[in-house]
């Protein structure tokens, strides 16, 4: 079966601030239910190492394996499902090659391409940068002030805000009906991972 991704923080392990391998274990032992392995300029090996070696983990956390960009790299290391960029290929011929039973998102940055990726048939769409982020190379301008149309026009996809979002800004975001965010550095640069997780779940 489908997993449901859980409401509030979906956590990124995100090689851009060490190893992402720690990072997913702090964030399983912190008890979230969905991360990310991020993983850029990685290989496709090193990758599937990457999830395999942390699969016995998320079984034992009961929790969600998305692996980034590389749908070669989540097929062959049995994670629970994909997330595509802009650029990062078809939807359906990842849907194809995981099984009906994945979790495939997609990155969207603008309201047409959230009408996209319901269209192709994404489980959720993240939505972003809703402000400035240190951690994406090329980011594409802030969507902040679209949030409620953003909202709309995701329906019933769920819609996972994302882009230099901390725990200030969360307050607001929350009262504005985001019900689903995922965070980055604020949490991988804190001092204290499982503080930060608190703060911003
Ligand atoms: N995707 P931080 S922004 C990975 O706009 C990513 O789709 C974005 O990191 C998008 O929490 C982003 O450090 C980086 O700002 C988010």
């Amino acid at each position: 079966m489908k997993p449901t991704l859980p409401l509030g923080l979906y956590a990124i392990a995100d090689a851009t601030y060490g190893d992402p391998i720690a990072q997913a274990r702090a964030l399983l032992s912190a008890g979230l239910g969905v991360v990310q392995l991020r993983c850029k300029g990685w290989s496709t090996a090193e990758r599937v190492r990457a999830a395999r070696e942390l699969r016995a983990d998320f079984d034992s956390h009961h929790a969600i394996l998305i692996m980034n960009d590389d749908l070669e790299a989540a097929a062959e290391g049995q994670a629970d499902g994909l997330h595509l960029g802009q650029g990062d290929g078809e939807l359906p011929a990842a849907r194809a090659r995981l099984g009906a039973a994945a979790l495939i998102g997609r990155s969207t940055h603008t309201l047409r391409h959230i009408e996209a990726a319901r269209a192709e048939g994404a489980d959720y769409i993240g939505f972003g940068p809703l402000f400035e982020t240190r951690t994406k190379e090329t980011p594409h301008p802030t969507q902040a002030a679209l949030l409620e149309a953003a909202l709309t026009a995701a329906g019933a996809t769920p819609l996972v805000g994302i882009g230099g979002l901390d725990a200030e800004r969360l307050v607001g975001l929350r009262a504005r009906g985001l019900q689903r965010w995922a965070v980055i550095s604020a949490i991988l640069l804190a001092p204290d991972l499982a503080q930060a997780v608190v703060a911003h779940r």
